[in-house]
């Protein structure tokens, strides 16, 4: 259903989708009512121009059969809003709130004006010497759930990879966990989406997803430039 939307934007990641189809029901149900408000309105303003000898009548809309018009309408959008809430608290409870187990974590760390990576290496483990630190490039694989810990250095800064529809604040002296798993390979966007200050338009990074394969060969081109310095 709905997925017209896949010809609008690329998507690479699980949670993509959901996040699409969220914002597409929000356009859907909040502009069909706001076409037939506009549509009542003209007609309104049509039938009752000004007409020759015709005195315009003043309505307090007190009546019961005055009051429907406002009631129906009023019940029916609330149930809309209603709708969008269920299938928003869904959204945000699986890309937010639910944390399934990771295969690979990685740092973040955001800083004026450039995004640092902490890739675990070949044993899985942050923390241990073969870990590879990357700047402005940060490599992984697809089909992979990962976990990220966001970290800052200075001020406020915002991890996100639009591809993904992934977008996490960074804050000052708080490590933030948060998930995601690439489905696509390819190279896309990383921006800071958090005004950081002079440098924020050009906070740019690139997430490489990659296959098992390429990420090896990745991974021990690092290695080995790590052992000759
Ligand atoms: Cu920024």
């Amino acid at each position: 259903m709905l997925d017209f939307m896949s010809l609008l934007r690329e998507s690479a990641s699980t949670f993509a989708r959901d996040i699409d189809h969220l914002i597409a029901w929000v356009a859907i149900l909040g502009g069909f009512w706001w076409l037939i408000a506009e549509g009542v309105l003209v007609w309104l303003i049509v039938k009752f121009r000004h007409k020759e000898g015709v005195r315009a009548q003043y309505i307090t809309g007190e009546k019961k059969e005055e009051m429907k018009w406002i009631h129906w309408p009023h019940n029916l959008i609330l149930l809309c809003d209603v709708a969008i809430i269920i299938m928003a608290i869904n959204v945000w409870y699986n890309v937010k709130q639910k944390l399934p187990p990771a295969d690979d974590t990685i740092r973040v760390i955001g800083q004026q004006w450039s995004w640092r990576f902490v890739h675990s290496g070949k044993d899985g483990i942050l923390g241990t010497p073969d870990d590879v630190e990357t700047v402005e490039d940060l490599h992984v694989q697809v089909g992979k759930t990962y976990h990220f810990k966001l970290e800052t250095t200075d001020v406020l800064h915002n991890f996100s990879v639009p591809v993904f529809r992934l977008k996490q604040d960074s804050i000052p002296g708080r490590v933030i966990t948060g998930w995601f798993k690439p489905t696509m390979t390819g190279t896309f966007d990383i921006q800071c989406a958090e005004m950081c200050g002079i440098g924020h338009g050009i906070m740019m990074g690139r997430i490489h997803v990659q296959t098992p394969e390429e990420y090896d060969q990745w991974l021990s081109t690092q290695q080995k430039v790590a052992q000759s310095h």
